[in-house]
């Protein structure tokens, strides 16, 4: 299992400006005929290469005539005689046996493909690469009652039916694009269709392809889809570029969604949603991901990657682009503490371990390890901290250059960031180190006032990490602000400090009074905050700071702080927090889904990284004790808030806020008094007209040993046993359950009936929910880590993307207390012994083990 270096790329050695194909489609075996137009690329005589990937060649032909050729490995290579020729390779292959999920496979009777990013050597032989572009056509043969539908990229241009109740399409793609933007769906499908009318008033046919049971499922997506066209148009002034834009959704995915250019493939979670059987997160989800997979086609498809160490150069940019959408259709603020939860929580983790890589990685075993929270969610911060350095208007100038230069082209992160300095006339070396420099900055902030001068002293560290030390200073852009102790308003305006050296001062002149720090206001870099501010200021900030997220964070601080304390084996100090929590509930201006966020304890897990050790029992109590606390302190004010007001068919920002605000009462509640608590939730669930108080109901009753639960979990199975979607919930919530005997639950799940290995989602709801339980998942006898190594073992066997995306719980064993350290290390050893391991799970297990 070698690895590929970023620094190895070299150009390809022959270009293919077109590809036929040409498939017979069956569920059992697949004839692919494939025509490629090659071109010497270069002054060389090599012959020409193409990757293949469990594929034997049937023939091979150079124009027309039987070649000669060799199997180097996986790789076909064909000696080619002048600078054009037209190669014809046909091979066979088996949708219905290929569990991997990549290339063409079968998923609930359709046939579907995932080529990103080296699936389409799984179909046919070729290059493979993002550098090389072609355009396509592509026909396809198939039984007409089976597969009625066929699609493909483009535009279809000839249908027809032939022998056998056999039928054929042909699309056309007039873009050119990578391999790894092909598709092609073959199955019984319905559409929802509507469309959209462009800038410059071309009409776009837009059609959502599902079973015909789940069409009334549909029409948030689309919504979302049009909100996307529109938004691309008035923030980045990009239009869509097809007369057809077609969406499908497929049960069996390995990711989300895929931007397939005018065909994108959907994960159907991120497709299928009404107020019966979807969350309000869940709708949420839904229209980020439509938003991001739409505007990929500009990020992305019409600029697309030189190689694969570019990832973040269309995947950053495009989380950056679809978190701005959702703030603008949303709750700015809320959206943003989402994101940035979701940062530290995944990706501050990820950085701090074993599988740490800078946004632009140098080397890889296996790309699809790479899809990460590092590349893309920490690529999304790059880019926004770019916007706030540059300011909107200089960001958009950037952009508009980065899309007009390189529209066509495979492009690469230094090319993104030198449209912006050149649109901008801002010098971005420094900057550039973000791209290249692994971890997660440590920023120490201290503020000092004497006679009218406020002096605020920062400095910067970048940690090790695997492969990286010595790291130079990046520039990190801070935006501060200054509030008066007093009235808890700002003094002066906001301030951009860009901290560019290891250490720094900054003033402040002309503050007379007692004066409170306000920091890395709105996030604005992705870095851990040290300050020496007094929980007392803390408070403070909570209850008054003009920016929400900085004081989000200070409520946030003031109870990290007192619980990582606790787990230290302090006495809990909650005297500040129940304050913080009780003003922010009683505050009339805040909103509720502010103030759901604003009063949450920070989970088990982020708790843990804040510490040196983790004992996952100790975190455990300091936060059940916290919780409890509150609960206790104010059970009328909570109990209050039960009553909020949200009819289920409410999807607006606030009845989102207020149905968020309630569940968390809810859960309260049951901290307070369990027994009426546990009665409280099961009425919930019983009145519930929608699935997001469904859920939160379950959830509360999840942790309680009350018969409740046991009555709501068996009505919820047999309500929605043939909901695939909806069971999942029902897998997740009782993965993520605290209470004894979770785990033995758990562990007879994943023999359950309705468990699948085979399926990403269930196999996901199932384990990723336990792994994120670190109370149970991290149970001293080492059960849960058993129990998630031999899911690893047998799920590798047959998909080794998904199996490998299981390892990095196991990877933070270093971080545990030496009794699970142990055997949690035990269990990656074990997984590394196993036979004919994946390079996938390879490549994730030695890195955590190495
Ligand atoms: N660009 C897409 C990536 C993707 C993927 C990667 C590896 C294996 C399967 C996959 N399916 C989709 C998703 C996105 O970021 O939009
Ligand atoms: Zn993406």
């Amino acid at each position: 299992h070698a690895p590929v270096f970023r620094k190895d790329y070299e150009p390809p050695r022959f270009l293919i400006p077109e590809v036929e194909l040409d498939f017979d489609l069956r569920a059992a075996k697949t004839r692919v005929k494939s025509a490629l137009t090659v071109t010497r690329n270069g002054d060389h005589d090599e012959p020409l290469r193409l990757a293949g990937d469990e594929l034997r060649p049937l023939s091979v032909k150079v124009d027309g005539e039987d070649a000669r050729w060799t199997l180097d490995g996986d790789d076909l290579v064909i000696p080619i005689e002048g600078d054009r020729a037209i190669v014809e390779t046909e091979v066979e292959i088996a949708p219905d046996a290929n569990s991997q999920l990549m290339g063409l496979y079968a998923s609930g009777g359709l046939l579907c493909t995932q080529c990103e990013s080296e699936g389409f050597r799984r179909i046919t032989f070729h290059p493979d690469r993002p550098d090389v572009l072609s355009r396509y056509k592509v026909t396809m043969h198939a039984d007409k009652a089976r597969y009625p539908v066929l699609l493909a990229n483009g535009n279809e241009v000839e249908t027809g039916d032939e022998d056998d109740g056999r039928h054929y399409a042909v699309w056309e793609d007039p873009f050119p694009k990578p391999s790894y933007l092909f598709a092609l769906v073959a199955g019984d499908l319905k559409p929802n269709r509507d469309h959209f009318t462009t800038m410059s008033g071309r009409k776009v046919d837009l059609a959502i392809w599902v079973r015909e049971k789940d069409l009334p499922r549909t029409a948030h997506a689309m919504k979302a889809l049009k909100d996307s066209m529109k938004w691309d148009e008035e923030v980045y002034g990009r239009e869509y570029d097809l007369d057809l834009f077609n969406i499908v959704a497929v049960d069996d995915f390995n990711f989300g969604a895929m931007e397939n250019k005018g065909l994108n493939i959907f994960n159907s979670r991120y497709i299928l949603a009404d107020q019966e059987t979807a969350t309000d997160n869940d709708f949420d989800n839904i229209a980020g991901v439509v938003a991001h997979e739409y505007f990929h086609n500009w990020s992305g498809n019409r600029v697309t990657c030189r190689d694969w160490f570019q990832l973040s150069l269309k995947e950053g940019f495009t989380v950056f682009r679809d978190q701005c959408f959702s703030q603008d259709m949303g709750s700015e603020s809320v959206k943003r503490i989402e994101d940035v939860r979701l940062l530290r929580a995944v990706q501050f983790p990820e950085d701090n371990g074993p599988l740490a890589h800078p946004v632009r990685p140098e080397s890889y075993i296996e790309i699809s390890n790479f899809y990460t929270a590092t590349v893309y969610n920490k690529g999304a911060e790059l880019i926004r901290m770019m916007r706030t350095i540059l300011r909107e208007e200089k960001f958009r100038a950037g952009s508009d250059l980065y899309f007009e230069r390189h529209d066509g082209e495979a492009a690469t992160c230094e090319d993104f960031v030198k449209a912006m300095e050149d649109a901008s006339g801002t010098d971005l070396s420094q900057f550039r180190r973000w791209y290249e420099q692994a971890g997660t900055p440590i920023v120490k902030a201290n503020l000092a006032q004497a006679d009218g001068i406020a002096t605020l002293k920062l400095s910067q560290s970048i940690p090790d990490t695997p492969g990286q030390s010595d790291k130079q200073p990046m520039a990190i852009p801070l935006k501060v602000a200054l509030l008066s102790e007093q009235s808890g308003n700002r003094i002066g305006e906001e301030r951009l400090v860009m901290l560019t050296e290891a250490e720094q001062t900054e003033t402040f002149d002309g503050v007379d009074e007692p004066v409170l720090l306000s920091i890395n206001r709105g996030f604005s870099a992705p870095v851990r905050l040290q300050t020496d501010r007094e929980d007392r200021e803390l408070q403070l900030l909570a209850a008054s700071d003009d920016d929400p997220f900085a004081r989000y964070e200070a409520s946030q601080e003031l109870m990290m702080r007192a619980l990582t304390a606790a787990v230290g084996g302090d006495p809990l100090r909650t005297e500040a927090v129940v304050e913080a929590v009780r003003k922010t509930l009683e505050n009339e201006a805040l909103d509720p889904a502010f103030k759901a966020e604003a009063i949450v304890v920070p989970s088990e897990s982020m708790i843990g990284e804040q510490l040196e050790e983790i004992d996952p029992d100790k975190v455990h109590e300091a936060r059940i004790a916290m919780r409890k606390s509150i609960a206790d302190a104010m059970p009328e004010l909570f109990t209050d808030l039960l009553d909020l007001e949200a009819s289920g068919d409410d999807l607006s920002p606030d009845a989102k806020g207020r149905r968020k605000l309630r569940n968390v009462a809810l859960a309260m509640t049951a901290t307070h008094d369990p027994k009426t608590g546990a009665a409280k939730a099961k009425s919930h669930y019983d009145k519930a007209d929608n699935m997001t108080d469904r859920v939160a109901a379950l959830g509360v009753l999840s942790h309680l040993d009350a018969p409740e639960r046991e009555a709501a979990f068996d009505h919820f199975y047999d309500r929605y046993r043939n909901d695939t979607l909806v069971l999942d919930k029902w897998f997740s919530l009782q993965a993520m359950s605290q209470r004894e005997g979770a785990l033995e639950a758990v562990e007879a799940l994943s023999c359950h009936p309705d468990f699948n290995l085979k399926n990403p989602n269930r196999l996901r709801a199932l384990m990723l929910g336990f792994a994120s339980n670190q109370f149970v998942f991290h149970h001293a006898s080492g059960r849960g880590y058993k129990l998630l190594a031999d899911m690893i073992i047998a799920a590798d066997k047959l998909n080794p993307q998904v199996a490998a995306r299981m390892v990095p719980p196991l990877g933070r064993w270093r971080r545990f207390e030496p009794k699970r350290r142990e055997l949690m290390k035990g269990a990656l050893e074990r997984i590394a012994a196993a036979d004919g391991l994946s390079k996938d799970v390879f490549e994730q297990v030695s890195k955590s083990l190495g």
